[in-house]
C-alpha cells in the first residue's frame, strides 16, 4: 500500500525524518507531501522544502517528496494513497490529529496511522526551530546538516 506523510516541514526536523523513515518500513511506498499550513508564517517556500527533503531522503528508495494543495483526501484519492501517517508528540498533537483523522475518514474513508515520536525528538518542532533561528540561535542539533546550513545562509534578515 502507498501512504502519505503530510506536513508543512518548514523546516524539516529530525522528528519528521524519524516518522518518514519508520513509515517507509511499514508501507510499500511513502509520499512525503509538503502542504501549506496557512496559520503558520513560513521560513521556506514549498519548493525549497521539497528540495531539502529530497536531498536528505535520497537514501530511501521507497520515499518520494512532492508538494500538494487542496484537500488531503482529494490528493490521496487522485494518487491511489490508502493511508496517512502522522507523528504524535504530546496530548495537544493527539487532540489535533484525532480530529483531522476522523474528518478525513468521514470525508473519504481515508485511514490515519499515528506513530508515537521517538523519545529523543519528542520536544522538537518546526515552530520552535523557526523561532530559535529567527532569534539567532543554533538549530543544528534539531535539523539535518544541509538544512542547518540553508537556515544559516538566510542570515539575520530571515523570512518573517
Ligand atoms: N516527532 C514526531 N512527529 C513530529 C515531530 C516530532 N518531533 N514534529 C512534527 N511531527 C509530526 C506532526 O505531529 C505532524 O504529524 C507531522 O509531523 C507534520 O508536522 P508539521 O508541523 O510539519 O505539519 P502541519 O501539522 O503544519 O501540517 C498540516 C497539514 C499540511 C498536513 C494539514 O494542514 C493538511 O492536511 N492540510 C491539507 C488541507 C486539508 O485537507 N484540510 C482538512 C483536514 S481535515
Amino acid at each position: 500500500m502507498r501512504a502519505i506523510c503530510p506536513g508543512s516541514f518548514d523546516p524539516v526536523t529530525h522528528g519528521h525524518l524519524d516518522i518518514v523513515r519508520r513509515a517507509a518500513r511499514l508501507f510499500d511506498e511513502v509520499v512525503v507531501g509538503v502542504g501549506a499550513n496557512t496559520s503558520k508564517s513560513a521560513l521556506f517556500t514549498p519548493d525549497q522544502r521539497v528540495e531539502m527533503l529530497t536531498e536528505v531522503l535520497a537514501d530511501e528508495p521507497r520515499v518520494r517528496v512532492t508538494t500538494f494543495s487542496g484537500l488531503l483526501v482529494d490528493y490521496c484519492r487522485e494518487h491511489d494513497i490508502g493511508a496517512v501517517v502522522k507523528g504524535l508528540r504530546f496530548a495537544s498533537d493527539f487532540d489535533y490529529e484525532l480530529q483531522m483523522a476522523q474528518m478525513n475518514t468521514r470525508l473519504s474513508g481515508l485511514e490515519t496511522i499515528l506513530l508515537p515520536t521517538s523519545s529523543q525528538w519528542s520536544y522538537v518542532s518546526s515552530t520552535l526551530v523557526r523561532e530559535i533561528a529567527r532569534l539567532g540561535g543554533d538549530v543544528s542539533p534539531f535539523v539535518p546538516e544541509a538544512t542547518a546550513r540553508r537556515i544559516a545562509s538566510l542570515g539575520p534578515g530571515l523570512a518573517s
